[in-house]
C-alpha cells in the first residue's frame, strides 16, 4: 500500500545528531527545500563539543581550518581567539551558526533515537525515540559522530569509589575545582594528554595512570596572530580547495619525497622545522612515513628524543616514550605542556605495565605488580576513550529490508559502500561512517564532502521522481575489499588502537577509517556520481528499478 496517506513520511529527512554534521545537514538540505528534522540525545547542539568539557579540551586541528567553509560571510566574520580553539569557543561557534541560520527550530534535543526500521512498501523509515515519538522519513541520516560513545574501563571496584568520578567525555557543565585534591587520571590518549597539564596546576597530587604511552608533539598554541588571520581570510577559497585535495584534509602540500632520499642531516632539519610549526605538520614530512616501518622508525625516534628532552627526570622521560607501535598508528596527540607537567613536584607517572591496577577501593586505587601500593584519592578522571566509529551506529536498533539488523550485518566488522551507504538499508546514510576517511582527516573536510554528496544524491532522486537508493551487494563487497587492501598495506594494523577496534573487548579487529586519503576518496565519489551513481540501485515509485552501473575499480 505505498500510497496509503498514513504511511507517507511526514519528513523528507531525519538527521540523528546535532553536532558538526547534523548542523550542516540541516542547513544544506533545508535550503534545498527538503523537510528536515534533527534529533539529538544531548540537551543542546554541539556533539563532541557539547559533551567533552574537560579542562584543556581543545581541537588539535587549527581553528581557521576546523570551521565550516560553506558560508564565506560566516568564515570572514567569525573571529577565533587562539590558534587551536578551546572547547567553549568551538561550542559558541556552533551555537552562533545555529542561530545565524535559524536552525534550532528544526532541532529536537534530549531525545535519543532507539530504533529505525525500513518500510519497503512505503519506501520510508519508521524511527522511534526514547521520548515516545514515532517519526516517519524518506531518508535517515546518521550524523552520530565517530567518537560519541564513551568507553568506561572495566576496573574491579570502580563503583565502590567514594570520591568523584569524571569521565572526560561526560564532563559536568559547571567547572570542577581540583584545588588541593588528590587526583588520578586513567588514560593517556588525546583526552588524557589535554587534561593532565590543566589538573596538574590545581591538584595537590596528580597520578597519571599510563598503560600505553602516547606520541605527542607540541601545539605551540597561543593567541591567533592577526596577520595570519588576515592572510588566511584573504585566501580562504584557495586554502579550502587545497585541503580537499590532500590526504589529510589540511591546507598544505604533502611532499612527494621518501625519507630515504634525504640525508640524516636533511631529515633532522626537516623534522625540526615541522616540529617548530607544531601539530600534524610533522606527518607530511615524507611520503613513506606511514607505509614503510623503517621510515616510520626514523620519525618515531625523532619524537622520542623530543619527549626525553621535555622531561627532567630521565626515568620518567623514558617511561613516557612509546616503543611498541609505529607513530600515528595510534592517533598522535598534540599537547600544551603535557610532558612538562611531569616536571612538577605534585605530578607522578604510574606505569600500569609495571604496577597494574588491582582494584579501586572506597578511597583510591590499589596497584600490584613489582611495586604494590595504594593511591589515596579524592577524584578519578577517566580518559579511557570511545567505542569509535561503529558504537553510535550500533547503539540504534537499525533494521533494513526484511527486518535484517545492522548489528547482525556488522557482526564481523562494518561493511559499507564508501562508508556512507549500506546494501540492504535503502535511504540510510552514515556521515563519516566506517571505511570513509573520517578520523584520519581534518574531519570538517570529510563531513562537508559527505553532506554535499548526500545533497547531490537527494536532489538527483527528487528531480527524477525516484524514491530510494542503496548500494548493490557487489559494489559494497568491492569497496570493503578496496578498503581492506589499502589498510593491509599500511602500518595501522600494527597497533592495538581504536582505529582497529582493539580498545573494546569483543569488537572485531578491523581497520575502521579509510586510509586512501580525502583527495583520492573525493575523486572516487565524484566518478561514481558522474557515472550514473555507479554501484547504486535507484528505484522509483512501486519499486521500479533503474539499470545499475557496476561500481568498477576504485583507483
Ligand atoms: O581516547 P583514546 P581519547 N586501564 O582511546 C587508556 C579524539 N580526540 O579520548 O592505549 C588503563 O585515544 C588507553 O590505554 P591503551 C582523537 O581522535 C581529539 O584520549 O588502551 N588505561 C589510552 O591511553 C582521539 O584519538 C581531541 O593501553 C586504560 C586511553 O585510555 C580520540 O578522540 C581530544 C584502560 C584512551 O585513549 C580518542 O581519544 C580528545 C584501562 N582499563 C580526543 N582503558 C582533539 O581534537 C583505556 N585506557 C584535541
Amino acid at each position: 500500500m505505498p500510497d496509503d496517506p498514513d504511511r507517507m513520511p511526514q519528513l523528507d529527512v531525519l538527521v540523528v545528531g546535532a553536532g558538526i554534521s547534523g548542523i550542516h545537514l540541516l542547513h544544506r538540505l533545508r535550503s534545498l527545500g527538503f523537510r528536515v528534522l534533527v534529533v539529538e540525545a544531548g540537551g543542546d547542539l554541539g556533539g563532541t563539543w557539547y559533551w567533552n568539557r574537560y579542562p584543556g579540551a581543545r581541537c588539535d586541528v587549527e581553528s581557521l581550518v576546523y570551521s565550516y567553509s560553506w558560508s564565506d560571510e560566516l568564515q570572514q566574520s567569525w573571529h577565533w581567539t587562539e590558534r587551536y580553539a578551546p572547547q567553549p569557543e568551538i561550542l559558541a561557534y556552533l551555537e552562533h551558526v545555529a542561530d545565524r541560520f535559524d536552525l534550532r527550530r528544526d532541532m529536537r534535543f534530549s531525545t535519543r533515537v532507539t530504533t529505525a526500521a525500513w518500510d519497503e512498501a512505503a519506501s520510508a523509515w519508521t524511527v522511534a525515540t526514547d521520548a515516545g515519538d514515532e517519526l516517519r522519513c524518506r531518508f535517515l541520516i546518521m550524523a552520530t559522530g565517530c567518537l560519541s560513545v564513551p568507553r568506561l574501563p572495566e576496573i574491579d571496584g570502580l563503583e565502590r569509589f567514594r570520591g568523584d568520578v569524571h569521565p572526560t567525555a561526560l564532563w559536568p557543565h559547571q567547572p570542577v575545582d581540583f584545588t588541593g585534591r588528590r587526583v588520578a587520571v586513567v588514560g593517556t590518549g588525546s583526552s588524557g594528554v589535554q587534561v593532565v597539564p590543566e589538573v596538574a596546576r590545581e591538584a595537590a597530587e596528580l597520578y597519571v595512570l599510563q598503560r600505553t604511552p602516547a606520541f605527542s608533539v607540541p601545539s605551540w598554541n597561543g593567541p591567533l596572530d592577526p596577520a595570519v588571520e588576515r592572510d588566511v581570510k584573504a585566501h580562504y577559497a584557495e586554502r579550502r580547495a587545497l585541503a580537499r585535495e590532500t590526504a589529510g584534509g589540511n591546507p598544505w602540500h604533502e611532499r612527494p619525497q621518501s625519507v630515504f632520499d634525504a640525508t640524516p642531516e636533511e631529515r633532522q632539519a626537516e623534522f625540526e622545522a615541522r616540529y617548530r610549526v607544531g601539530g600534524f605538520f610533522l606527518h607530511s614530512a615524507y611520503n613513506d612515513l606511514f607505509t614503510d616501518p623503517e621510515a616510520n622508525e626514523i620519525v618515531s625516534d625523532f619524537v622520542r628524543a623530543k619527549i626525553r628532552e621535555r622531561v627532567a627526570d630521565p626515568d620518567t622521560g623514558e617511561q613516557l616514550c612509546p616503543y611498541d607501535y609505529p607513530l600515528a598508528t595510534k592517533r598522535m596527540c598534540i599537547d600544551t605542556g603535557y610532558y612538562e607537567a611531569f616536571n612538577r613536584p605534585n605530578v607522578r607517572l604510574v606505569d600500569l605495565r609495571r604496577t597494574p591496577i588491582v582494584e579501586v577501593t572506597e578511597h583510591g586505587i590499589r596497584l600490584g605488580g613489582d611495586a604494590p601500593q595504594r593511591l589515596e584519592l579524592d577524584a578519578l578522571i577517566l580518559a579511557t576513550g570511545f567505542d569509535a566509529m561503529t558504537g553510535a551506529l550500533q547503539a540504534v536498533d537499525l533494521r533494513g529490508r526484511d527486518g535484517r539488523s545492522l548489528r547482525e550485518k556488522w557482526a564481523a566488522g562494518p561493511r559499507t559502500y564508501l562508508g556512507l551507504a549500506h546494501a540492504g538499508f535503502p535511504n540510510l546514510f552514515t556521515i563519516t561512517g566506517p571505511s570513509s576517511p573520517s578520523v584520519l582527516s581534518n574531519v570538517m573536510v570529510s563531513i562537508e564532502q559527505h553532506v554535499e554528496l548526500v545533497a547531490t544524491i537527494l536532489c538527483h532522486l527528487r528531480d527524477r521522481g525516484l524514491t530510494s537508493i542503496e548500494p548493490t551487494a557487489e559494489a559494497e563487497d568491492a569497496w570493503v575489499e578496496h578498503h581492506r587492501a589499502l589498510g593491509d598495506a599500511s602500518l595501522y594494523p600494527r597497533a592495538n588502537s581504536w582505529y582497529m577496534g582493539a580498545n573494546v573487548p569483543g569488537k572485531p579487529r578491523v581497520l575502521l577509517p579509510y586510509v586512501g586519503g580525502v583527495g583520492r576518496y573525493r575523486r572516487i565519489c565524484e566518478r561514481i556520481v558522474a557515472n550514473d551513481f555507479a554501484g547504486f540501485v535507484l528505484r522509483g515509485p512501486h519499486g521500479r528499478e533503474l539499470a545499475v552501473v557496476p561500481a568498477g575499480a576504485f583507483a
